[in-house]
């Protein structure tokens, strides 16, 4: 934008660049970092195994820079599977060659190779993380990023004592990445975690773990910054602190209008900033994470540990009990407190912190996220009713390409996607009714991508459905952009009566929305991030099924608004995508293709 205006006005030029030495342009810093990526043997829940870490960390170290700074990051390889690192909310403008996602934007770093990615910040502010982005990697590889306002600029709100970062992970006793492939070739359900973790660590309430339980020093008076990080595979997950308070005040790199809760509930890809005040008595407090289920109330079986760090005052007192447990922390099936929750959520929307809400929309689309299942002969699938699991929007699981999607636009490669995702859904149904029928059940397997015109003005609302009565919350998830959550609402969207209870005046801010079970939830933004940019549920499992798309935003016709050239060293495409799905029993495809063309 700067750039257009000074070679079109250049009266203009003397101001904005006085302007900007104010602002982070002029300031913008530029990091080295190195990535080293090993195999390393980690003890929890009293068994050993081995696991592809970020120099031999779980989680991985901390990045920090100042707004609008570039990190150039060398991540070298030295582990034994390929795989690819994603820079979670950050923007990337006009690179997506850095953005991470394997088969969308790049292939994998092969073992005993490196790929130095450049993360380009920009708007964001607060806190967001990295995470590997292939097959389920990211389980022990990620870590947090922390961007600080640029000199000169503060907190919009006082400037906290110190500060605090929790990562939450979930944890396996299994070789994740192997058994989640074996799932992948037979159809059947991912592996769960058998605990989610604070900073690594399952807590006081698992076995084998009191002694490496994470605690936290803290002295009374002082107000702190807490980062959360919601890491975890597959999880939601509510968290609350023993006595205290917090006061949420960022979300997913954004600041958000204060408010005072006593637990927090985090969708898997979303970061947080809360601060806490420690004064109360001095002593010890637990914080405690648990899931937060929204799936079908008869199935259990998930991950029901309570992971827990201790908030421990500093000071000479005697400790006679056992840390207080957070009474307030909401139970794994309370829909209506994570409804309060996320109804507390507005962006500052002030004259420091505008917001920019696309008022004239150009494109608008309708889009089911959905369970489905794909059918095998015979019943020989080990997933429901014999067949094999899997995921769609709009009716399409996405087919990962043998080559990144990236590569294929930028060089013109066809055969590799078509440009046809649907704005709406192909067949229209009660998509929130109990038990819809079996033939809507079915997905079409594709390779389908939205194509975007630069500066469109997008508005997108999701739908949940209770296809294979599978209805849960969905984390939709986008790269290269932020959007505003406009609306929610409960059953099947209405196109005329919803909108009117649409927030247009502090809608928040987001990288990640969870669509509600059995709801909608309505996004917009504009579409000036040129490149290829993935869409995704940020529940893994859902990914591995399918539940994602990518969307292609073309060039704006100057070198400002297009996509840069690919960096050197791009990852080549070695092992094409071992596509399960497409290689499997063409023929039912091919008749459910044709059953939903003819709708
Ligand atoms: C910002 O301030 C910090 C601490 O005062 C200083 O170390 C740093 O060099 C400053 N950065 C810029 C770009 O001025
Ligand atoms: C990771 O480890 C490498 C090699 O030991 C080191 O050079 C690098 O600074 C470390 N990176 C971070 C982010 O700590
Ligand atoms: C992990 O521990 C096993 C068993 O002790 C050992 O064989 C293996 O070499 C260790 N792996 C690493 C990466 O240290
Ligand atoms: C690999 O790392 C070396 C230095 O360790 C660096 O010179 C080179 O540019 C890196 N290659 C890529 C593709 O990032
Ligand atoms: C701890 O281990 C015991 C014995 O193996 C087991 O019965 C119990 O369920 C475990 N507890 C937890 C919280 O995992
Ligand atoms: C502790 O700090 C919070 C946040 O500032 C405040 O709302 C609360 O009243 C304080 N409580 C006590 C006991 O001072
Ligand atoms: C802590 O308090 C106890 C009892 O008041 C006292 O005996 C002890 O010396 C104190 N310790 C320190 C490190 O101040
Ligand atoms: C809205 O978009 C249309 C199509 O791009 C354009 O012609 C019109 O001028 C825009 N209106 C406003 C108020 O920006
Ligand atoms: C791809 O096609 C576009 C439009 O025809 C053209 O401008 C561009 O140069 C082509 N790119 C390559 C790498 O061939
Ligand atoms: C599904 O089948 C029902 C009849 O059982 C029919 O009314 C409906 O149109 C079909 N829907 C689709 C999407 O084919
Ligand atoms: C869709 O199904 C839900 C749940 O059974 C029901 O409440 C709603 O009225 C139905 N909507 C329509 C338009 O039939
Ligand atoms: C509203 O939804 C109906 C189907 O329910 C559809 O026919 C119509 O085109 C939609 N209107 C708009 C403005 O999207
Ligand atoms: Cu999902």
């Amino acid at each position: 934008m700067m750039r257009k205006i000074q070679t079109a006005v250049p009266v203009m030029v003397f101001f904005l660049a006085a302007a900007s030495l104010l602002h982070s342009p002029a300031q913008a810093a530029v990091h080295h970092y190195d990535f080293v990526l090993k195999e390393k043997n980690f003890t929890r829940l009293c068994s050993t195994k081995s696991m592809l870490v970020v120099n031999e960390s779980f989680p991985g170290p901390v990045i920090r820079v100042q707004k609008g700074d570039t990190v150039f990051i060398n991540v070298h390889n030295q582990g034994d599977y390929g795989f690819t690192i994603h820079w979670h909310g950050v923007k990337q403008p006009r690179n997506s060659w850095s953005d991470g996602p394997e088969y969308v934007t790049q292939c994998p770093i092969q073992p005993g190779t490196n790929f130095t990615y450049e993360v380009i910040f920009s708007k964001e502010e607060g806190t967001l993380w990295w995470h590997a982005h292939s097959d389920w990697s990211r389980s022990s590889i990620h870590g947090a990023i922390v961007i600080y306002p640029v000199n000169g600029t503060n907190y919009p709100f006082p400037t906290p004592d110190d500060e605090q970062i929790f990562v939450l992970g979930s944890w396996y006793n299994i070789n994740v990445n192997a058994v989640v492939d074996e799932d992948i070739v037979t159809g059947a359900d991912t592996p769960r975690s058998i605990s989610y973790v604070i900073n690594g660590e399952p807590g006081d309430f698992s076995n084998c773990s009191k002694e490496s339980t994470f605690r936290w020093v803290v002295d009374y008076g002082k107000t702190y910054m807490v980062r959360l990080v919601n890491a975890a595979m597959n999880a939601e997950l509510y968290l609350a602190i023993a006595g205290h308070d917090v006061t949420v005040v960022g979300m997913d790199g954004n600041y958000v209008k204060p408010f005072v809760t006593g637990y927090i509930m985090i969708s898997p890809g979303q970061t947080m900033d809360v601060l806490l005040t420690a004064n109360q008595t001095l002593g010890h407090y637990y914080i405690v994470a648990h899931q937060y289920d929204t799936a079908r109330a008869d199935v259990t079986d998930y991950d029901q540990t309570n992971a827990s760090a201790i908030l421990m005052y500093s000071g000479n007192y005697t400790v006679v009990d056992a840390p207080a447990y957070p009474s307030q922390l909401p139970g794994y099936e309370d829909l209506p407190a994570a409804d309060v929750f996320l109804s507390s959520l507005r962006s500052l929307a002030n004259e420091e912190h505008p917001i920019d809400v696309p008022m004239n929309i150009t494109k608008r689309m309708y889009v089911t996220v959905s369970m489905n299942q794909i059918l095998c002969p015979n019943a020989s699938c080990e997933g429901i009713n014999g067949n094999r699991l899997a995921s769609s929007m709009n009716n399409i699981s996405f087919n990962n390409p043998d080559i990144d999607i990236l590569q294929a636009y930028y060089n013109n490669i066809t055969g590799i996607y078509t440009p046809d995702f649907p704005d709406w859904p192909p067949a229209m149904f009660n998509f929130t009714e109990d038990d819809p029928p079996f033939n809507v059940t079915v997905p079409v397997q594709a390779t389908k991508v939205m194509m975007l015109d630069y500066n469109e003005e997008v508005e997108i609302t999701f739908q949940g459905t209770e296809t294979l009565n599978a209805s849960e919350n969905h984390p939709m998830h986008v790269h290269g952009y932020s959007f505003y959550v406009i609306g929610s609402g409960v059953g099947d969207f209405d196109n005329e009566t919803d909108p009117e209870s649409y927030n247009l005046v502090d809608p928040v801010e987001l990288t990640t929305v969870g669509v509600p079970k059995l709801g909608w939830v309505t996004i917009r933004f504009r579409a000036s991030n040129p490149g290829v940019w993935l869409w995704h549920c940020h529940l893994d499992r859902h990914l591995s099924w399918g539940m994602d798309t990518v969307m292609i935003v073309k060039d704006g016709g100057t070198p400002e608004t297009s996509l840069r050239s690919p960096p050197p060293g791009m990852p080549k495409c070695k092992v094409p995508y071992q596509n399960w799905l497409r290689s499997f029993d063409e023929d039912s495809d091919a008749e459910f293709a044709r059953v939903f063309r003819q709708r």
